[in-house]
């Protein structure tokens, strides 16, 4: 039996992850703030597809949440097949001169700071037992900027260029690194970005059919489910009503 490491199970795209990796027979890590929310996964899916299911509280902007992962894997003799580094947000959406910092920093710290942090204890894991798969989320604002994106669009061109040297360091030791790069997804993303603003955030989503949680699950399944010599580099992934990152179709 395969494991996952996931992290931001609480929510959104990692959670629908956590479903669909359980639904294969899978057993999952699954990680992220809401330890609650974990214990309730953890009870749903050991009931309904038997498999293991071990919640890890971890806050990944700390520097020891890594280690602290390892550690885990490691004094449970748990061998990390795959990695998904899915957890992130966007905290406010304002022009570049009037940003909050503390918006800024929550965002480097979460989605750069706390991918590398994850990485740097679960790669060598992998290095060591000569296999492995790491699938980061990058995003649509990875690969084009918008107006008042600015620094979420700085974090996921992080990712996407790490995901690339991550490839180049790993590909000796038959490590597989991907990077999966959506567009709108209706989760609490827009909420979390709104700062609770759930009206403002229902707007995000009016007028076209966004993704769901589990269209991008399915990707991300499929990305790890390719024959071990097959590595997807790079899946953008958009709803249909969507061209670009700032063109979106909508018919209200
Ligand atoms: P959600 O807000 O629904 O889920 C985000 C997850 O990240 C939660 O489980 C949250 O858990 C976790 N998380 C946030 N901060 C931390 C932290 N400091 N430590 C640990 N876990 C944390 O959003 P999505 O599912 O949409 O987002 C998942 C990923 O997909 C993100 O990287 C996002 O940037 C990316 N993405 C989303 C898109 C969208 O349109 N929704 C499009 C493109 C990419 P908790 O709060 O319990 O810690
Ligand atoms: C989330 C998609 O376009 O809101 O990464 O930045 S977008």
């Amino acid at each position: 039996m395969k494991t996952v490491i996931i992290t931001g199970a609480s929510s959104g795209i990692g959670r629908a992850c956590a479903e669909k990796f359980a639904e294969q027979g899978w057993n999952l890590v699954v990680t992220a703030r809401r330890i609650e929310r974990l214990e309730a996964l953890k009870t749903e899916l050991v009931e309904k597809y038997g498999i293991n299911v071990y919640p890890v509280k971890l806050d990944v902007t700390q520097a020891v949440s890594g280690p602290v992962l390892a550690e885990f894997l490691q004094t449970n003799a748990i061998t990390p097949d795959l990695l998904i580094n899915n957890a992130g947000l966007a905290s406010g959406l304002d022009p570049i001169q009037s940003g909050a910092i503390d918006d800024w920093e929550r965002m480097i710290d979460t989605n750069l700071k706390g991918l590398l942090y994850i990485t740097r204890s679960i790669s060598p894991m992998m290095v060591e037992q000569g296999f492995g798969h790491i699938i980061n989320l990058g995003s649509i604002a990875g690969k084009e900027a918008y107006p008042n994106g600015n620094v979420y669009c700085a974090t996921k061109h992080a990712v996407d260029g790490l995901t690339k040297a991550m490839r180049m360091d790993l590909v000796s030791y038959g490590i597989r690194v991907t990077q999966i790069a959506p567009g709108a997804v209706e989760t609490e993303f827009s909420e979390v970005r709104f700062h609770g603003d759930s009206a403002r955030a229902a707007n995000v989503y009016k007028g076209f059919k966004p993704l769901n949680s589990n269209d991008v699950a399915d990707a991300i399944w499929y990305c790890a489910s390719v024959p071990a010599h097959v590595n997807i580099n790079d899946l953008v992934i958009m709803p249909t009503a969507q061209a670009a990152a700032t063109i979106i179709h909508k018919t209200l």
